[in-house]
């Protein structure tokens, strides 16, 4: 990692293979966010000499998708032979980097210094901005003289971002922080970057296994969802073992080599997810959710999940999660929720191990009119890991997930109390081996030893 020097030079020259990844796609929208984006503003506070001081402001509009470690980074060219005298707040390598936590004080600025991580605007609007300050020179002095620099490209780690050309905006005013004042920008120019399914990895990133109280048997990931570990596995790409050499996989703050490195698995995703019907009502149900990491490379810190499915209109207790609905197109539908971990509790999900997992579990409320379908109605439809769609078994797949009435609490059972569902029908002696053969199918297939290329 180069460290910044001062005057460091940026020029037009030093712009890069990124920009032909730049294909547009029709895919590029997001069903579950379809306004969200990410703005980069740049306020010019005060002009120099030779330029202009700006503050550039990266605020992450998005409803769910965070930017998570190892951070962003932020790329642009030059019109000219502009130079970056100095900077605050962030590093400049080949592009800019935002600076760790730990950087010192007179290095940092207010929103500054978070790592690059940025949380999302409908998660936790508090974090979702981060800020570094720059001098350029060599760059116009005056509002109508300046150059603004093109072809932006931010690069977080997962998501991949488009960005649209620099726009003059409104000067931003500012208050002062005694509140007493307001100044306002010289100049203000605005960036929207938005979420590009294709600019992200081609490769899904995880996918959904689904198991329920009826039925012993587990249907996993489609084999190959992320890849395939036959022959054709990439080199590196895929352990067998459950702990790999640590000095080989750190990756560099900034390098941005997100490339996974994933335990050998049938689906060899990144990710996994399963889905277990634990306890099926009359009037409500109840879903424990495992995420399992098998992932090397990625400790996910506050990590979100998003799920669809017809019930979440009505989720009635969650339990060791947090929980909000998202109504991407206004109130007409309400199937969607955005879900993510309780702090210090299971809001990190760390590397493959022992503890390379996190648990929660959801209440929901049947639609009475719907208690009539067929197998399959207790699975979500979508379920998205950070943003990234993940692969769901077919749906011919699905086990029978009958309305046994006889497996239901009487009606006026409490349906806070779905603990005591031992006393009902549901044999708690089947429940537990369900949940240890599901435990038992899923670490087998997880620690199934495959050659290492
Ligand atoms: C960016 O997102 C915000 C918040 O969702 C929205 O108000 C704005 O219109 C969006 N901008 C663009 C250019 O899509
Ligand atoms: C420019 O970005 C800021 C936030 O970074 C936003 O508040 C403002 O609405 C944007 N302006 C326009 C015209 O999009
Ligand atoms: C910036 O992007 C435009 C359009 O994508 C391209 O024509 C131009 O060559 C790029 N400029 C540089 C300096 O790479
Ligand atoms: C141009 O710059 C001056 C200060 O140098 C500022 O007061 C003014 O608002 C700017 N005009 C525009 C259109 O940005
Ligand atoms: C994989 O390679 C081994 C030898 O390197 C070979 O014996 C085996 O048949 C190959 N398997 C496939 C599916 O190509
Ligand atoms: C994940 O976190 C653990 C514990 O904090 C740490 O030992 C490990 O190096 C981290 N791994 C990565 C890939 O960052
Ligand atoms: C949600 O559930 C409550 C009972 O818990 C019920 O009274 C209400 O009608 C339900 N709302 C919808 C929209 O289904
Ligand atoms: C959507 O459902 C959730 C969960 O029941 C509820 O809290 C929320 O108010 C609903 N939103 C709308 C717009 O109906
Ligand atoms: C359990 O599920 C499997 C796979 O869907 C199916 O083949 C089998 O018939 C089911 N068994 C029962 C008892 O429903
Ligand atoms: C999955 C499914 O078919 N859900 C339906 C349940 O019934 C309501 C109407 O009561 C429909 O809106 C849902 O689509």
């Amino acid at each position: 990692m180069k460290f910044f020097r001062s005057p460091s030079k940026l020029n037009a020259t030093s712009v890069l293979l990124l920009l032909f990844f730049c294909y547009y796609s029709t895919d590029a929208f997001d069903a579950f966010d379809p306004n969200g984006n990410i703005t980069i503003k740049w306020d010019v506070i005060s002009w120099t000499p030779d330029g202009y001081v700006a503050v550039v402001t990266i605020n992450n509009f998005q409803q769910y998708r965070h930017i998570q470690p190892p951070g962003w980074s932020l790329k642009w060219t030059w019109e000219k032979d502009e130079v970056i005298w100095s900077m605050l707040g962030s590093q400049t390598t080949e592009q800019v980097i935002d600076l760790l936590p730990e950087t010192p004080h007179n290095q940092q600025i207010a929103n500054c210094c978070k790592g690059g991580v940025v949380n999302s605007w409908g998660h936790d609007p508090s974090n979702s901005i981060s800020s570094f300050q720059l001098s350029v020179g060599s760059a116009g002095t005056t509002n109508n003289t300046v150059r603004i620099p093109k072809n932006f490209t931010l690069n977080a780690p997962g998501p991949g971002y488009t960005c649209g050309p620099a726009k003059i905006v409104k000067p931003t005013k500012f208050i002062t922080p005694d509140g007493g004042r307001v100044t306002q920008a010289m100049m203000t120019w605005n960036v929207t970057c938005t979420y590009s399914q294709f600019m992200a990895q081609n490769k899904p990133t995880c996918c959904v296994s689904i198991s329920s109280l009826y039925n012993d048997t587990i249907v996993p990931c489609p084999t190959c969802s992320c890849g395939c570990k036959n022959n054709g596995t990439k080199p590196g790409s895929c352990v067998e073992e459950e702990k790999p050499h640590l000095a080989s996989i750190v990756s560099d703050h900034g390098k941005n080599n997100f490339t996974p490195l994933v335990q050998c698995t049938d689906h060899m995703c990144p990710v996994g997810i399963h889905w277990h019907v634990t306890l099926n009502y009359k009037d409500y149900w109840r879903v424990k959710i495992t995420i399992t990491n098998f992932n090397y490379h990625m400790n996910y810190s506050q990590w979100n999940l998003i799920v669809q499915h017809s019930n979440l209109d009505n989720i009635t207790q969650v339990f060791n999660i947090n929980y909000k609905s998202l109504t991407p197109y206004g109130d007409q539908i309400n199937d969607t929720a955005m879900l993510w971990g309780v702090k210090s509790s299971n809001d990190l999900l760390v590397q493959p191990g022992p503890s390379g997992n996190v648990q929660f579990e959801l209440l929901l409320r049947k639609d009475t009119s719907n208690l009539t379908l067929d197998k399959g109605w207790a699975f979500p439809r979508r379920v998205y890991f950070n943003g990234d769609n993940c692969i769901m078994p077919p749906s011919e797949a699905y086990p029978h997930l009958s309305n046994d009435v006889s497996a239901m609490p009487p009606p006026n059972a409490d349906p806070h109390m779905p603990n005591a569902a031992s006393q009902w029908k549901v044999s708690l002696l089947k429940l537990v081996v369900t949940v240890m053969f599901s435990m038992t199918f899923f670490f087998a297939n997880t620690y199934k030893s495959y050659a290492l290329y």
